[in-house]
């Protein structure tokens, strides 16, 4: 199955990648992860990138869509994905589809995790406190906001005519936000159970 994590900056997207990774061993796919390890890194890529991300921007669709067909070249056996943080553009969300239609494969299910702008706002004010990350100060998670509100939320009614997407709510504790993806997907590998058979069995079931 491949799913996409959906939601703005700091809705709990990592968190919960991370937790379906160790509980149901899916392989998650982090964008933002992959950035901040070439900055760690100090690549060339890291230092093209750094400015960007501390201004709150999106850095560019090539840098990050290179970065996840690089991935699953890399994984070319496994099952299916996470995909945490990307796509957050249009054109990542079709170079995604045509590279997933390469490998015979589709998005099955985006989770949309809603959380409301002052709860973000808590999360990573705490997480600036805590780690310092430079794109949690709040005037830059401003920017985050509206890049997420301006060049990502487009891709949601996308999704829904596609009949892909399920709405969480992300304002509970983690467990909780947690129970209800596995809802979700629960629901969604039913589904496609159910469509499987029905298509075995000619369209009755
Ligand atoms: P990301 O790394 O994707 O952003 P994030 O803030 O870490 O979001 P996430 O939703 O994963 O939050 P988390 O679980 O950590 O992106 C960073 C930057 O990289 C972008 O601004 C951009 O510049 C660049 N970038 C990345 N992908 C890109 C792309 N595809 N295209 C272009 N640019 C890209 O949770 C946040 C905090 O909340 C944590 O401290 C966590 O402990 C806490 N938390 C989580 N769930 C909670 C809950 N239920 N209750 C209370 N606290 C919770």
């Amino acid at each position: 199955m491949n799913l996409i994590l959906f939601g703005p900056p700091a809705a709990g997207k990592g968190t919960q990648a991370k937790r379906l990774v160790t509980e149901h061993g899916f392989i998650q796919l982090s964008t933002g992860d992959m950035l901040r390890a070439a900055r760690s890194a100090g690549t060339e890529l890291g230092q093209r990138v750094a400015a960007i991300m501390d201004s709150g921007q999106l850095v560019s669709d090539e840098i990050v869509i290179e970065l996840i067909e690089d991935q699953l070249d890399t994984h070319k056996d496994a099952p299916g994905f996470i995909f945490d943080g990307f796509p957050r553009t249009v054109p990542q969300a079709e170079a995604l589809d045509k590279t997933l239609a390469k490998r015979d494969q589709e998005i099955d299910c985006v989770i949309r995790l809603r959380v409301d702008e002052e709860a973000l706002l808590d999360r990573v004010t705490k997480r600036f406190e805590e780690q310092g990350r430079e794109d949690d100060n709040p005037e830059t998670f401003k920017k985050r906001i509206d890049a997420y509100n301006a060049q990502t939320a487009p891709l949601l009614p996308i999704y829904a005519e596609r009949k892909k997407l399920t709405e969480v709510d992300g304002m509970g504790s983690i467990e909780k936000v947690a129970a209800e993806i596995d809802a979700a997907l629960a629901k969604q590998s039913g589904d496609e159970k159910k469509g499987f058979l029905s298509k075995l069995l000619g369209g009755n079931n």
